[in-house]
C-alpha cells in the first residue's frame, strides 16, 4: 500500500468485499439500507447519523425526525455498526449555560474522538442553524458548550486532533433556509468556546458540486493528506440532488486542498437514495477507517429517510482522486 491510514487499527468495522463486476472506487453495502426509517417508534426517519468505535463497538449519534417532523438527536449503539439499537428518546443535553438550553431543534450529527472525549458537532437551531457543540465519555451524558459559530452555519466537522495546538472545524455558512449557496471554511479555536483564524477551503464548481458543497464524515488523517469525504449539490429542474466526492486537504494546513474529485464517488442511483422524503439525496456524515487494512465504511442517509453504509480501500481511493482531481 501506498497510502496508509494514521490511525487506530479497527479489525471489527463492517465491511464486504468490492463486488466482481464492480470498477467504482466505492461499493454500496448489498443489505443497505441497514436502519430503515421506523427503527423507533417515535421516528419518521432516521438518517445523516454518525457513529465512531466505542469500547470494542460502536456508538453513535442519529438525526431522527419524529412524526410531528421535528429534527431530533438520539443516541444509539452497536457491536457490529451494522444492527443499531436506537434510544427512544432524544438526547437531553446538559447546559451549564441555560441560555443555551432551550433545545429548539438538532440535525445532521458528527462525532469526533480527542484523546478521551468523543465531541458531537451538530446542526443547532440557535435563532436559526448554527453549529452546536456536545461532549461525551458515555453515550448517555452530553454536555452542551457554546455554540461555534453566529447563525447561519451547518455541517460542522471537527478534525480528530489538533492543528496548530488548536482545536479544528470544517463548516459551511449559509442562510435560514434550503441554502442555494455554500462554500467550505476552516476554523480554529483554543478552547472550544473561542473560534477563528477562518480560512477558505473550497467552493463550489461544475456540475455535481455546482450548487453548494459541504464536508461530511470526521477528516481521516492518510499519509496523503487529510480524507475528507463531502456532499456536493446540482441543481436541477426537479430541485436539489446530493451527490459525494472526497478531497485531500494538507495535514497542518488544511485550507490548503490538494486534490478534489471532478466525477463523484456516489450519485442517488439505488431505489432507497432516489425515493423517500426528499428524493435524490446521498448524504455522509461517518466514517470508520481501519488503519492496519485500510478499509473504510462511510455511513450516509439516503433520500432523508434511511441510512445505508458503502466501503473504499484507502490506497484505491487516494490513487483514484489523485488520477480523477482538479483543482
Ligand atoms: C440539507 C440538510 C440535510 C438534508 C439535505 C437534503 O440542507 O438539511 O439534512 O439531508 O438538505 O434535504
Amino acid at each position: 500500500m501506498t497510502h496508509k491510514i494514521i490511525g487506530p487499527s479497527l479489525p471489527n468495522i463492517p465491511w464486504q468485499d468490492k463486488p466482481a463486476n464492480c470498477s467504482e472506487a466505492i461499493w454500496r453495502y448489498e443489505h443497505n439500507p441497514i436502519i430503515p426509517r421506523d427503527a423507533i417508534p417515535r421516528s419518521n426517519s432516521i438518517f445523516n447519523s454518525a457513529v465512531v468505535p466505542f469500547e470494542n463497538e460502536f456508538r453513535g449519534v442519529f438525526r431522527c425526525d419524529d412524526k410531528r417532523r421535528e429534527m431530533w438527536l438520539h443516541s444509539g449503539k452497536s457491536k457490529d455498526g451494522l444492527t443499531w439499537e436506537i434510544e427512544h428518546e432524544p438526547i437531553k443535553f446538559i447546559a451549564p449555560n441555560e441560555e443555551l438550553s432551550n433545545f429548539e431543534y438538532g440535525y445532521d450529527p458528527r462525532v469526533t474522538k480527542i484523546d478521551d472525549l468523543y465531541y458531537v458537532t451538530w446542526c443547532n437551531g440557535y435563532h436559526g442553524p448554527t453549529i452546536g457543540i456536545a461532549t461525551t465519555t458515555d453515550f448517555k451524558t452530553y454536555t452542551q458548550l457554546e455554540n461555534a459559530f453566529l447563525p447561519y452555519n451547518r455541517n460542522g466537522v471537527m478534525f480528530p486532533r489538533k492543528i496548530n495546538g488548536n482545536y479544528a472545524m470544517l463548516s459551511r455558512p449559509s442562510d435560514t433556509g434550503h441554502t442555494k449557496f455554500g462554500d467550505i471554511f476552516y476554523s480554529e479555536s483554543p478552547d472550544l468556546v473561542y473560534w477563528g483564524k477562518h480560512r477558505h477551503v473550497m467552493a463550489p464548481r461544475g456540475w455535481w458540486q455546482s450548487t453548494k458543497i459541504g464536508a461530511g464524515p470526521v477528516p481521516i488523517e492518510t499519509t496523503a493528506g487529510w480524507l475528507v469525504f463531502y456532499h456536493g449539490v446540482l441543481s436541477s429542474c426537479n430541485g436539489f440532488v446530493y451527490h459525494y466526492g472526497a478531497a485531500l486537504l494538507d495535514l497542518e494546513q488544511p485550507w490548503k486542498v490538494l486534490a478534489r474529485t471532478e466525477p463523484y464517488l456516489m450519485s442517488p442511483q439505488k431505489l432507497y437514495e432516489c425515493v423517500g422524503d426528499v428524493p435524490n439525496v446521498v448524504f455522509p456524515c461517518a466514517a470508520l477507517a481501519d488503519s492496519a487494512t485500510g478499509k473504510i465504511a462511510i455511513y450516509y442517509g439516503c433520500a432523508d429517510t434511511v441510512t445505508g453504509v458503502a466501503f473504499c480501500e484507502v490506497n484505491e481511493m487516494i490513487e483514484f482522486i489523485l488520477n480523477n482531481s482538479k483543482l
